[in-house]
């Protein structure tokens, strides 16, 4: 049975293709500065948006047709892994992405919960197996059951916290069993209301103590893949703790855990933050913790968490262009679609035009990219602008032979005006639009 009308896998045709189930820049062997396009982007599948969610807003209902509908329970979840290597094949895409409760229904106790995740994790991996299809990463949802209302490694019911200490533990157990490359923690519930009620230090202290817990039982289960956290700064929390990248990575460096983590940055979670997703990049990329990335994109007009599939080439391009700047690119991570189709985008055929739009995007973004760093375009503009630490007074300052003392003497010297140099901005950004359209 198909739950995809049949699609059959969707190759590469260019860009003048008319066919909407062609891609037009993924080229998966492709090869842009020394790799291919499939080991640059490393797509993957966001199991929540594309299988688990119904298209149901704030407002109203879902919307989805999907065929595994007609199922319930466990027979759901089973149908859910038969949607969800369809698609990865359709698509040609490798990985995908799942929190524990996105794959398996909850029982009424623990250990029926586990029970039913560890036959769902036993199907999918038979199917990995059969189709070498790869798990990016996993995470424990810790944030949709009411016990974590009050949040959950920074909960103020330790009961609750040793129930996300067993949750967190079994899932690594999965993420060992299917070979995940990743785990992520995002936050869900882990920020506060209001001050007037909140410990902020214990809580902090809190969490830090679980993710210790956290790499100390990967160390006992001989789990290798990459831990990494995912920041946001609102919602549902009114403050999350993991704000941003410079909050994470603060957080990290006080606990002595940036040995141990590097981070899952999502454009939409850059945007709520009020920052531009490249900066978030280039705070990772300059601090060594950029692991992994959930491609979506915001809607500046709205505000919230819209998790919409990426479209602007602008947005890719400058996020390919950090990561391709970075030590080892996306390295163990990849471009996981953590985006969902609008709710007026109710049939299952959206699912593929979404993702083939997203990767689309990426590729193009990839190439554009490369083609600024194989120019130099940055390179040449940095150089020019900031020439005046390469000699004279600049050098001394760089290399560390400069004090107060000395500026002083060489300031009060120079009696004459300061000059400027234009930023030319308008001339750069009709530069990076010219290889948008050309490169
Ligand atoms: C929520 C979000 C999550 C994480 C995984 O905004 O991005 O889906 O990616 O828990
Ligand atoms: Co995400």
């Amino acid at each position: 049975m198909s739950y995809f009308d049949n699609v059959q896998p969707i190759q590469y045709e260019g860009p003048a293709s008319v066919n909407p189930l062609s891609f037009k820049f993924y080229n998966p062997e492709q090869v842009v500065l020394g790799k291919t396009m499939k080991d640059h982007l490393r797509f993957a599948v966001a199991y929540w948006h594309s299988f688990s969610a119904n298209g149901s807003d704030p407002f109203g209902a879902g919307t989805n047709i999907r065929a595994w509908d007609q199922y319930d329970g466990m027979e759901l979840a089973k149908a859910r892994v038969e949607a969800c290597f369809e698609l990865l094949n359709i698509l040609g895409v490798e990985y995908f992405a799942f929190h524990d409760r996105d794959i398996a229904p909850e029982g009424s106790t623990l250990q029926e919960t586990n029970a039913n995740l560890d036959e769902i994790v036993a199907l999918i991996k038979d199917k990995m197996n059969a189709t070498g299809k790869k798990l990016l990463w996993n995470t424990a949802n810790m944030f949709t059951n009411p016990r974590f209302v009050h949040g959950a490694a920074t909960t103020n019911n330790a009961e609750v916290f040793a129930y996300a200490a067993a949750q967190v533990k079994k899932a690594l157990d999965h993420a060992k069993e299917l070979g995940a490359e990743n785990y992520v923690f995002w936050g869900g519930r882990e920020g506060y209301e209001t001050l007037l009620n909140t410990d902020m230090g214990l809580e902090l202290d809190n969490l830090a103590r679980f993710l210790h817990m956290a790499v100390a039982y990967a160390k006992e289960i001989g789990f290798t893949g990459q831990f990494l956290i995912e920041p946001k700064p609102k919602e549902p929390s009114k403050h999350q703790y993991d704000f941003d990248a410079a909050t994470t990575l603060s957080f990290l460096q006080k606990y002595d855990l940036l040995p141990y983590f590097k981070l899952n940055l999502e454009a939409n979670h850059a945007t709520l933050a009020g920052h531009t997703f490249e900066h978030e990049l280039r705070v990772a990329r300059l601090n060594g913790i950029l692991g992994s990335i959930d491609a979506n994109q915001g809607d500046l007009l709205l505000g919230w968490d819209t998790d919409e599939f990426p479209t602007d080439l602008y947005a890719t391009t400058m996020a390919m262009y950090e990561i391709l700047l970075n030590e080892n690119g996306i390295g163990s991570g990849g471009v996981n679609f953590d985006a969902k189709v609008r709710r007026t985008s109710f049939e299952p055929i959206d699912v593929v035009y979404a993702h083939i739009a997203g990767m689309d995007a990426f590729a193009r973004g990839l190439q554009v990219a490369a083609k600024l760093i194989e120019d130099k375009v940055f390179d040449n503009i940095l150089d020019a602008r900031y020439g005046s630490f390469k000699s004279g007074i600049g050098a001394d300052i760089v290399a560390g032979k400069a004090d107060f003392k000395s500026l002083e003497a060489y300031a009060l010297a120079n009696n004459g005006p300061i000059k400027n140099q234009s930023g030319r901005l308008e001339l750069i950004k009709a530069t990076v639009n010219q290889y948008l359209t050309n490169a």
